[in-house]
């Protein structure tokens, strides 16, 4: 993206510029009186409300205390960069005038301005949800920009009820709101209108009125629970041996009174519908909660026309009410309270900056919860600010509840988000609704596996030997695990049989872990089998019922490297591709030159993976703005030169990579491989969010193709959508193979003059001749292992050498310089004595000069 302050991007297209203002230093305060409690009285609901963006500093002025102290409302707030994004009125505006403060108009009218982006024919959403499909309205098509109205929330619950009788029950009232709404719940497990003895989890949602994404998301993760139970076993699990309580809607007035101002989505009201008595209305139900309510006026207002008024007392409000006695009334394992918008998980404490009491707990699950989305993570007040009369401090102090308020959403989408927005943000949460489910109960996890050779314990598993499975497991839950625990292996292949096959362990205790050591599964490999042979196997988890099954793959025979390409030399690698459109940001090789966001974090690496190295591929490499260094507008191609890997047996591929998505969490580098230059592309990964570190990422290649004679691997990077900062850059691309017997390798796109790299696995110690020549059909050569496939006559010696002890012999050759071998094709083969006589053939494989 072009260097732009983060809010010209949120604004949008051209047709909304006519509703920025520049950056305006608004006239100095003739006298900044702070005993004035400004706007306090007024009744602000009918007023039209500008979003606008401040800078705070931690200490001068203006910071989060003026903030507060002038009642104003913070629609979101960024601690690491100070960014603060204010809901304002006409009063207001006149206040920070006085103030002095210098602010940005990010939109004029921020609820028409969400209703008219809604309404636009590209923020449509189009195509079929995956869940609610059937539902009326469709997920996502709800009444107001997509979003559900009341109405339509509590005919959807009546459609869920009425289509799983069986496993929902409900929806009923778990009492009244002020204006005499009932406030519905439903309840999703087996045998719904019994109370087992089974975890209770409960996912509530819009305690503020404006903030509909986060009922969108707890509908969906009910959606995913009754759809997929009896065919997923983990949503089967979730609702056979867990409680799950769904309060979709807990304000139901305020977001009706957002329906009749503004019938098509974008009304900004918050709180409840309270009457203050004094010309103004409405109490945040999220500071109204009687755990330290009012503990300070920082996070919390006592002042009635103030977004965060807690209310005249502790639980004043019927709604606070209604939900603190149905937190008493039933006993929470674990919770979310959803909110939006910021891309961040919050827990307690809220009201203060002492630990929780939960604090391991929230350590431990609290990564498991963004694993995929990448959303920040962690204690409110540190993350966020101080405030109190909270529902999690609540939840935590009254009933020992581990709970969470996922705030759904980045700041680009608001409150009210693209109807095309809905569904990937609802998917983006999913996970953490399952694992916060999961993390109620028994949250028994893989934590990985070892594998050890028994046989002659040269740490390769041979033909004839047997390897050991030991599988360890963690539970991130809050019960014992309800029993023991299985684990099995099976395998698929006619050369191995599992000998041991089922072993038990204990029951696992909440956050403790386990392994099988005792007790390791086995799998014996059938004499004979050939070396680079794959032994696909299955290993199977199961308590309470739900079984959790991972696939794995042993390799019969040594794993050796065949090609490393650190780029420190460039082999040619290709930089674009058809259909490429991104306008800057294009793949080139370097030595990378660091850049850093607004807020300081890495945008572009400074520098590159390879130990002792200096270059790598990266996705413009100007330095100076990140902005102006990023990719924009489209996407950007790299790929590798072609590799001959037919019949190589397993292959093994890892690379470093870095990826950086900032502003909006749209973008992703996708890597791809195809098994020859004929064949389509099969997707490896997709890297989304945004790491700002070198990953190394490895693969099995032969899990996703068979690997060919031309197996190339491309990384296309790409900003789509919002404008983000996207940065990509490759390093230290490396190929290992468990062959049949030695593997030769050719690697680079080269031409007369330029270098290419000549990659052996083989066996270390063995000497070896590598010839060029003819290629010619195989033959078999008395006394030698494998096929001939060089013609005899006229081949020469290009090198020779002893296998150093990785077992990786590269060398790296400079074609010559003579343009007559352009277009030339050159057979090559490598003789292996490994002494004192065995003698090999490697592969026969072929290079093409540019
Ligand atoms: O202020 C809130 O109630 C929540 N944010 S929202 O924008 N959805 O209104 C966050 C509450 C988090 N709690 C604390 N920071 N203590
Ligand atoms: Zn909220
Ligand atoms: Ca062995
Ligand atoms: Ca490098």
């Amino acid at each position: 993206m072009l260097l732009s302050p983060l809010w010209t991007v949120l604004v949008g297209g051209p047709a909304l510029v006519g509703s920025v203002a520049p950056a305006v230093a608004l006239s100095p305060a003739a006298s900044a009186s702070a005993a004035a409690v400004p706007a306090a009285q007024e009744a602000r609901q009918d007023e039209v409300q500008a979003l606008v963006e401040v800078t705070l500093d931690l200490v001068a002025s203006p910071n989060l205390i003026d903030v507060r102290r002038l009642g104003l409302d913070l629609a979101w707030y960024e601690p690491a960069s100070g960014t603060a994004w204010l809901l304002v009125d006409a009063t207001d505006q006149a206040t920070l005038a006085e103030e002095g403060w210098s602010v940005r108009v990010l939109h004029a009218d921020l609820a028409e301005f969400y209703a008219r982006r809604a309404a636009e024919p590209d923020a449509a959403f189009t195509g079929t949800p995956s869940l609610g499909a059937w539902l009326n309205p469709t997920f996502g098509s709800g009444g107001m920009a997509g979003m559900y109205t009341w109405p339509e929330v509590e005919s959807v619950l009546n459609q869920i009820a009425a289509a799983y009788p069986e496993i929902v029950e409900g929806p009923f009232s778990i009492g009244q709101t002020l204006e005499g709404r009932e406030i519905l719940a439903v309840k999703l497990s087996d045998n719904p209108d019994v109370d087992e003895n089974e975890p209770e989890v409960r996912f509530d949602s819009m305690h503020h009125s404006r903030e509909p994404m986060s009922m969108q998301t707890t509908l969906w993760y009910l959606l995913w629970c009754v759809e997929n139970y009896g065919s997923d076993p983990l949503a089967t699990y979730l609702v056979d041996e867990r409680e799950s309580w769904f309060i979709p809607v807990v304000n139901p007035d305020g977001y009706e009174y957002n329906r009749q101002t503004n019938p098509n989505g974008g009304g900004l009201w918050r709180k409840n519908r309270r009457n203050n008595g004094d010309g103004t209305f409405g109490v945040d139900l999220n500071r109204n909660y009687p755990f330290q309510w009012g503990y300070d006026n920082f996070g919390s207002s006592p002042v009635t026309s103030d977004e965060t008024y807690r209310g005249p007392s502790p639980a004043s409000e019927p709604e606070t009410q209604v939900m603190v006695s149905f937190i008493d009334g039933r006993d929470f394992s674990t919770a979310l309270s959803s909110h939006s918008f910021s891309n961040v998980y919050l827990h307690p404490w809220g009201y203060d900056f002492n630990p929780s009491p939960d604090v391991a707990a929230y350590d431990e699950i609290n990564p498991l919860l963004v694993e995929d989305n990448g959303y920040e993570i962690g204690q409110a007040s540190f993350v966020l600010y101080p405030a109190n009369g909270n529902t999690f401090d609540y939840d935590s102090s009254s009933n020992g509840t581990l709970g969470w308020t996922p705030e759904i959403g980045a700041p680009s989408d608001g409150f009210w988000p693209d109807p095309s927005r809905i569904l990937p943000l609802v998917e983006e949460n999913l996970l953490a609704f399952q694992r916060t489910a999961l993390a109620g109960g028994a949250y028994l996890r893989v934590q990985g596996e070892t594998q050890t050779e028994v046989g002659d314990g040269n740490g390769v598993l041979e033909a004839g030997e047997s390897v050991d499975l030991i599988v360890s497991l963690r539970n991130s839950g809050r019960q014992s695990t309800n029993g023991n625990v299985q684990v099995s292996l099976s395998s698929s292949s006619p050369q191995a049989v599992a000998s041991v096959a089922n072993v038990n362990i204990a029951a696992v205790g909440s956050f403790q872990s386990a392994d099988n050591a005792a007790q390791p599964l086995r799998l014996d490999i059938a004499p004979g089998t050939p070396d680079g042979t794959a032994i696909p196997y299955t290993l199977a988890v199961t308590y309470e019922g739900y079984t959790q099954v991972s696939e794995g793959l042993l390799a019969v025979g040594p794993r050796r490297g065949l090609v490393f390409d650190d780029l420190e030399v460039d082999l040619g690698w290709e930089r674009s591709a058809p259909g490429d459109d991104a306008t800057t940001g294009l793949w080139e090789l370097g030595n990378p030159n660091g850049t850093t966001s607004n807020g300081g974090s890495p945008v572009n690496p400074e520098d590159d993976l390879t130990p002792g190295g200096t270059d790598a591929f990266v996705t413009g490499n100007g330095g100076g703005s990140a902005g102006n260094d990023d990719i924009d507008d489209g996407v950007t191609t790299l790929t590798t030169p072609a590799l001959d890997l037919e019949g190589a047996g397993l292959v093994f591929v890892s690379f470093g990579r870095w990826f950086v998505n900032l502003t909006a969490l749209d973008d992703q580098l996708q890597v791809d491989v195809r098994p020859d230059a004929g064949q389509g592309w099969t997707p490896l990964t997709t890297i989304t969010g945004n790491q700002g570190e070198w990953i190394v990422d490895e693969f099995l290649l032969n899990d996703f193709v068979t690997p060919g004679p031309g197996t190339q691997l491309r990384f296309r990077a790409s900003d789509t959508g919002t404008g983000s900062l996207v940065e990509a850059a490759i390093d230290d691309l490396r190929v290992e193979v468990v062959s049949p017997g030695p593997r030769l390798g050719v690697f680079g796109n080269a031409g007369p003059g330029d270098p290419v790299q000549l990659g052996l696995a083989a066996a270390p110690g063995a000497v070896f001749v590598t010839y060029f020549g003819a290629s010619a059909p195989p033959v078999a050569v008395p006394g030698v292992d494998g096929l001939l496939e060089l013609d005899p006559l006229g081949a020469q010696v290009l090198l020779n050498g002893v296998v150093p002890a990785s077992g990786q012999a590269t060398q790296l050759l400079t074609l010559p310089n003579d343009g007559g071998l352009s277009g030339a094709t050159v057979g090559l083969q490598t003789l292996v004595i490994e002494l004192p006589d065995t003698v090999r053939l490697s592969n026969g494989t072929t290079f093409t000069i540019d």
